[in-house]
């Protein structure tokens, strides 16, 4: 009985030493230890003999069976380490390589042209002013004397927005920034001297127009603001964005329902590659005296102007960028090129 126990014990160690993975280890306990293992096959046949031999050969067998399970347990714990050490080289981090480093970040170009703006009208008296996108058609439209009809209130034109204000009334992405300008206006007692800068949409797509772009809208209401004004402030910042004296600026008659007269402005470079090109810049006028009275004002007393510009077209003129689509794309290569 010994020497057969010595035998099974022996075989069992070399072959727990032959398995090289957790399942087939433990296909090979049972037939060992399984249900017609080897050694329980013993463990049965005790029933055969008398009580005496009984006790020394089921302590015998107690014995082997012990030094199985402590095989077992030995090879399974070197398995478990081996497996964990070879998926630690595996997945090996190299400490000492240099850091992939994070980009600095930097300011967008039409940012960098909106801050600009708000530093050179900061600095004649100017308020900032920032408000909703999303609006009614009160202070998109009507406040600014369009009329109901107006092709400008088409789908075609302008996002509508399904669902309403807690009022009913039906909301809109804002087509310029001018709502924020009569909110404004109507917070305030004059002189009113506000600049509006921000995010505008309007149903347009191509090289030259994006669906959402950047305005600024500047407003000067007082009791003697004149169109003489409006020459003065425009041309002053014109020269003070572009750094230069050597600029020419026109005013062409135009109409817009917000201001009466309206004038087109266009500038021209005196030096560089676009010298002495007629640019056409930003829209302008007095502000109609019905856009006064919804601000809660009377007209006859007072005046003043009102101007509009695309954040996007002063970036390009700026830097020289031909295509608009190119301030929305993220792209790094072209982004990159204009981090001081
Ligand atoms: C109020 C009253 C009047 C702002 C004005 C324009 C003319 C204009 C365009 C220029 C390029 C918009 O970005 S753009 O497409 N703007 O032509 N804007 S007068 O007039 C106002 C604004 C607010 C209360």
């Amino acid at each position: 009985m010994q020497a057969e126990l010595d035998r099974i014990v022996s075989e069992a160690l070399a072959v727990f030493a032959q398995a090289n993975d957790s399942p087939r280890l433990e296909q090979d306990k049972a037939r060992f230890l399984g249900k017609s293992g080897s050694l329980t096959e013993l463990l049965k046949s005790l029933g055969k003999l008398d009580p005496a031999a009984r006790k020394d050969a089921g302590a015998a067998i107690n014995a082997a069976k012990s030094a199985i399970e402590g095989a077992l347990d030995e090879r399974r714990r070197t398995l478990v380490d081996d497996a964990l050490a070879a998926r630690l080289a595996q997945e090996e981090i190299d400490v000492s390589l240099p850091g992939r480093g994070r980009g600095r970040g930097a300011i967008h170009p039409v940012t960098r042209t909106q801050q600009r703006v708000e530093a050179i009208f900061r600095s004649i008296g100017f308020d900032i002013a920032d408000g909703p996108e999303i609006e009614t058609d009160w202070y998109n439209f009507t406040a600014l004397n369009n009329p109901e009809n107006h092709p400008a209130r088409s789908m075609q034109d302008t996002f509508y927005i399904d669902g309403r204000d807690t009022e009913g009334k039906r909301l809109l992405l804002r087509t310029h920034t001018s709502p924020m300008q009569v909110r404004y206006a109507r917070m305030h007692r004059p002189p009113i001297k506000v600049i509006a800068p921000g995010r505008t949409y309007r149903v347009d797509s191509d090289a030259t127009h994006s669906p959402m772009f950047n305005q600024v809208e500047g407003l000067w209401i007082d009791e003697a603001i004149s169109f003489a004004h409006l020459k003065g402030v425009y041309t002053d910042f014109l020269q003070t964005f572009f750094e230069t004296d050597q600029l020419q600026v026109r005013f062409r008659p135009s109409f817009f329902p917000f201001t009466e007269p309206s004038a087109e402005v266009d500038m021209a470079f005196g030096s560089g590659p676009l010298k002495g090109r007629w640019l056409e810049i930003s829209g302008a006028g007095q502000v109609h005296p019905a856009v006064i009275r919804n601000f809660g004002l009377d007209p006859e007393r007072y005046l003043g102007f009102a101007f509009g510009s695309g954040l996007e077209r002063l970036t390009m003129l700026r830097y020289g960028v031909s295509d608009l689509r190119l301030f929305f794309e993220n792209d790094l290569r072209f982004l990159q090129q204009f981090q001081r």
